[in-house]
């Protein structure tokens, strides 16, 4: 019996006889020929069949294998210089596992709802399987950023009384009875842990409402979250920006082939170095009317403002202190100008716009207090959160990070909605 392998350990037994095992690609076949694209999940490698190398029967089945069929091939490893890999095999026998129906999705173009009903077959693409790396290599990059400088991940629930980023976006559940939301972030649980385990940080689903069909805008993604005891904005913005470096370094280092096979050019990722451009929200304002995008003071940004600002920078930049007025309850007020927040978004280049939020968290417990009232929360459900201002309240701050606009930006991606296995938007819940 020839070794199992895989596609990616193919090298390895150039020479030899060995099996592989996955699904069909594409057949093409030519006289006494057939080539057979046989992809394992961790690549692709051309087979030729060759009719006066196999009985009549294995040949005969390979003429007829539909496309995505299962199948078990053995063969011998044989170098070839003109094969992506480097590498074919010249097969000596093929066993059908299960042959395919017709599959759905050809080499032709289909449109993206279409793709989206199949996003179970769909994920098989090479384009979607180099889309998927990425983001594992994002998470796994998150994660091991925080777990190499002293952070303890803390799991947030996803089950949660009150609103952190809002009403408006809000998932009720039925909670035996009680209402219940969807988390839209883990941070108000993540200060909790702050303050008894000083570095700690989160990584999981949150949950929007939105209404909006943006590029941008998922019912359901990923957020990592830091949160640090003792540190204000300006120690806030120095971690965001390195921690996006890193990562972003990182992810070019590991999938550099996935990178390109997706077309998108690295050069513009490569300049991704500190430092970072740092502009207030008023600098912003100016900025804006300059290039006739003009918003009053007091306006958030959308997307078409967050793209221009974006666009004056090679690398991501951070804008920091909007108006308290259009951000979350739970940010400091400038102690130098008590209209503004201490908080900061991070903008992506090339139109990929917020792929960070975050900044200093409200410690008085007074001014918090007001701060639910003026937001029109209920302080009851918040009690245990200003307990928080009650016992040990220090200065603090945190962000969080979309993983799905991450991948977007690295991917170089139109649209979110390719980014998470199984997107859920407004429009879409299946499959
Ligand atoms: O609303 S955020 O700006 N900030 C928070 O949720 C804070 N509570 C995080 C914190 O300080 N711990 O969202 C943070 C990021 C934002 O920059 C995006 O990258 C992402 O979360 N985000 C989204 N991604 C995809 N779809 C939607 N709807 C979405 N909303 C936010």
């Amino acid at each position: 019996m020839a070794p199992v392998t895989t596609i990616a350990e193919i090298g390895r037994h150039a020479g030899a006889v060995v099996t592989l095992r996955g699904w069909l690609r594409g057949r093409r076949s030519s006289g006494k020929l057939v080539f057979l694209q046989v992809r394992d999940g961790t690549g692709t490698l051309q087979c030729t069949v060759f009719r006066p190398d196999v009985p009549a029967a294995v040949f005969e089945a390979a003429s007829h294998l539909g496309q995505e069929s299962s199948l078990s091939v053995t063969g011998e490893v044989r170098p070839d210089p003109r094969a992506p890999g480097g590498y074919e095999m010249a097969v000596r026998d093929v066993e059908v596992v299960s042959q395919a129906a017709e599959y759905p999705i050809s080499p032709k173009e289909h449109g993206t709802a279409f793709l989206l009903d199949h996003r179970h077959l769909w994920l098989r693409s090479r384009r979607q399987n180099a889309i998927l790396r990425v983001r594992s290599s994002v998470v796994r990059a998150c994660r091991e950023y925080f777990d190499d400088r002293g952070f303890t991940l803390v799991d947030a629930p996803i089950f949660t009384p009150a609103a952190c980023e809002g009403t408006t976006t809000l998932f009720a559940v039925d909670y035996f009875g009680e209402p219940a939301y969807l988390t839209q972030s883990g941070q108000l649980y993540l200060e909790a842990a702050a303050l008894a385990l000083g570095k700690v940080y989160c990584f999981g689903p949150t949950f929007r409402a939105e209404k909006s069909k943006t590029r941008r805008h998922l019912t359901e993604f990923w957020m990592v979250e830091p949160e640090v005891a003792w540190m204000d904005l300006q120690g806030d913005m120095d971690l965001a920006e390195d921690f996006l470096v890193e990562v972003v370094g990182r992810v070019l280092r590991e999938r550099r082939a996935e990178i390109e096979a997706l077309e998108r050019d690295p050069g513009a990722l490569e300049r991704v170095k500190k430092p970072f451009p740092r502009i207030t929200y008023d600098e912003a304002l100016v900025r804006l009317r300059d290039a006739g995008k003009p918003v009053e003071w007091g306006d958030d940004f959308g997307g078409d403002e967050e793209t221009v600002l974006a666009s004056q920078f090679d690398r991501p930049v951070l804008v920091h202190r909007y108006p308290a007025q259009v951000k979350a309850f739970y940010m400091k007020g400038d102690p130098e100008d008590p209209r503004l927040a201490l908080c900061v978004d991070v903008l992506a280049p090339e139109g990929y716009g917020e792929i960070i939020g975050g900044g200093q968290r409200e410690d008085d417990l007074a001014t918090l207090q007001r701060r639910i009232a003026e937001h029109g929360l209920p302080e009851a459900a918040f009690s245990w959160y200003l307990d928080l201002r009650r016992y040990g309240s220090v200065p603090h701050a945190g962000f969080g990070m979309g993983i799905e606009r991450m991948v977007a930006w690295l991917c170089g991606l139109h649209h979110v909605r390719e980014t998470i296995p199984f997107p859920r938007m407004l429009e879409r819940l299946t499959p």
